[in-house]
């Protein structure tokens, strides 16, 4: 039997400027507790491996000081004798900034398709994976797992690492689910030789099924990284592996509760506006994460951001949008 933490977008560097214009609260140190709060746990409950799923960074383009941040503790779990397993996310491009602990012999970085076979307690596996596919990975899917070489008939347990949108999943407030397409896994297209399935990329926990029965296990975002996933409890899995059986439980973390607010539309001066805002706060914790949506596009004139925050609590982190249908960005409600 061995036992496996499975986590996954991270997304480290979410909100974490290195030198800010102003000072507010971030949201930036909460995935980075997070974060910490597993490695402790790998630690303290003596895992035999960690798996990250990918989308450890926020982005691509990652200041020096995140990196060292994210790499910096998981040295001492490599030391403790932890193999540890990274599949490089779409946020960081299929390639993750380069460190020196990926020399360390117990870190495995699917950097291309391949597989890493390893006796851990008298179990034989073997682990294989591939850093995301951006385009067509329902074409691309077949030959890919291919390049892994599981060696089909072999006697090892054989774990898949991916980051990637599988066919059945769900997210956002809506349960979008994700039919198969182009940039969808199938749900057929396992083989039954496959004893399961690690995927990061969906930030809603969840465990789904091949067609053949393997369980493919989605273990969400660490932190809200938006709006949809307010309603989620965020977390990671531990799963204990053996040849005859397979299980799992998810471990809540702590996560930031988040609050949507719309201003009416006909109350147009600054005094009733920030009644009607404090009034709203008071009903929510300090530490929320609070949106409000303007209800005209004057609001935005007559409200300055800077006085909002000075009016709420510290802690909270506000933000002021345009009317809805007037917004200038987009954000991936589903799977960023
Ligand atoms: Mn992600």
């Amino acid at each position: 039997m061995i036992k496996v933490l499975f986590f996954a977008d991270s997304h480290l560097g979410f909100d974490f400027p290195i030198r800010p214009r102003i000072h507010r609260r971030r949201r930036g140190w909460d995935f980075f507790k997070n974060y910490q709060l597993i490695l402790d746990t790998a630690v303290n409950e003596g895992v035999d491996a960690l798996v990250h799923g990918g989308d450890v960074f926020f982005r691509s383009k990652i200041p020096a000081s995140i990196i060292q941040k994210t790499y910096e503790p998981l040295l001492p779990v490599l030391e403790g004798g932890i193999q540890m397993f990274f599949v490089p996310g779409n946020h960081e491009r299929s390639r993750l900034p380069s460190s020196p602990i990926f020399h360390h012999n117990n870190f495995h970085l699917f950097d291309r398709p391949r597989s890493f076979s390893i006796d851990m307690n008298g179990l034989e596996t073997i682990w294989g994976g591939f850093p995301n596919i951006r385009n067509q990975v329902q074409k691309e899917f077949p030959a890919h797992l291919a390049q892994v070489g599981f060696g089909q008939d072999s006697e090892a347990l054989k774990i898949l690492c991916l980051h990637q949108a599988i066919e059945d999943a769900v997210v956002g407030v809506q349960d979008y689910t994700f039919r198969k397409g182009s940039d969808v896994v199938g749900i057929d297209q396992f083989p039954t030789y496959l004893n399961l399935v690690l995927s990061g990329h969906i930030h809603r926990q969840q465990v789904l099924r091949s067609r053949t029965g393997t369980p493919i296990i989605y273990p969400g975002s660490i932190e809200r990284t938006s709006f949809a996933e307010r309603l989620e409890t965020k977390g990671f899995f531990m799963l204990h592996l053996s040849k005859e059986d397979i299980h799992w439980e998810f471990r809540p973390l702590p996560a930031r509760s988040m609050h949507e607010m719309t201003l009416p539309s006909n109350l147009l001066d600054g005094q009733n506006l920030m009644r009607v805002i404090l009034e709203q706060a008071e009903k929510i914790p300090d530490d929320a994460i609070l949106r409000i949506r303007s209800g005209a596009e004057k609001h935005l004139e007559i409200l300055r951001i800077a006085d909002l925050r000075k009016e709420l609590p510290e802690s909270m982190n506000v933000d002021l949008l345009p009317p809805v249908g007037k917004t200038r960005y987009t954000w991936s409600a589903y799977s960023d």
